[in-house]
């Protein structure tokens, strides 16, 4: 029923999971604050470099979304990182550790449908 009326008034939400490089985390919190969205932000870190990113959580209306995305993406940017080819191979101890170069972000979003939201 409840979901029925949601429907009927187009009334979704959704979870934006926005993953950021740390260095771009400040310009987009300030930006999204600006256009009037609440963020959550959590210090994570990428599994496979290993180093420290910064992963928005935003509760928004479904109308909304392009324009969160559209925010996030202007303000993140790619960047070009060396890593040892030992990060994607297994390399013997010893033996000289070339480097590759990892393009990184700008951002990877996830869009989740929500169920409900309460503020208690
Ligand atoms: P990391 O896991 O540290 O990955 C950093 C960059 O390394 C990635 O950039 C990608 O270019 C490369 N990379 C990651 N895994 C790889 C692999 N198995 N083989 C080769 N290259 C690989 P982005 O794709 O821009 O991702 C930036 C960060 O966003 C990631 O940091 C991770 O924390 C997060 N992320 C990206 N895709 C994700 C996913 N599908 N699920 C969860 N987190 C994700």
């Amino acid at each position: 029923m409840l979901l029925l009326f949601a429907e009927a008034l187009e009334i979704f939400m959704k979870l934006l999971l926005a993953i950021v490089n740390s260095d771009d985390a400040h310009a987009v919190n300030s930006k999204l604050n600006k256009a009037g969205f609440s963020v959550t932000k959590i210090s994570t870190t990428g599994g496979f470099l290993k180093n420290g990113n910064t992963t928005f959580l935003l509760g928004v209306d479904d109308s909304d979304t392009e324009k969160v995305i559209e925010i996030v993406k202007s303000n993140s940017k790619k960047r070009e990182q060396r890593v040892p080819a030992s990060t994607m191979m297994n390399a013997g101890a010893g033996f000289p550790q070339p480097e590759i170069t990892v393009t990184v972000g700008g951002a990877t979003v996830f869009v989740l449908n929500v169920e409900d939201c309460r503020h208690l």
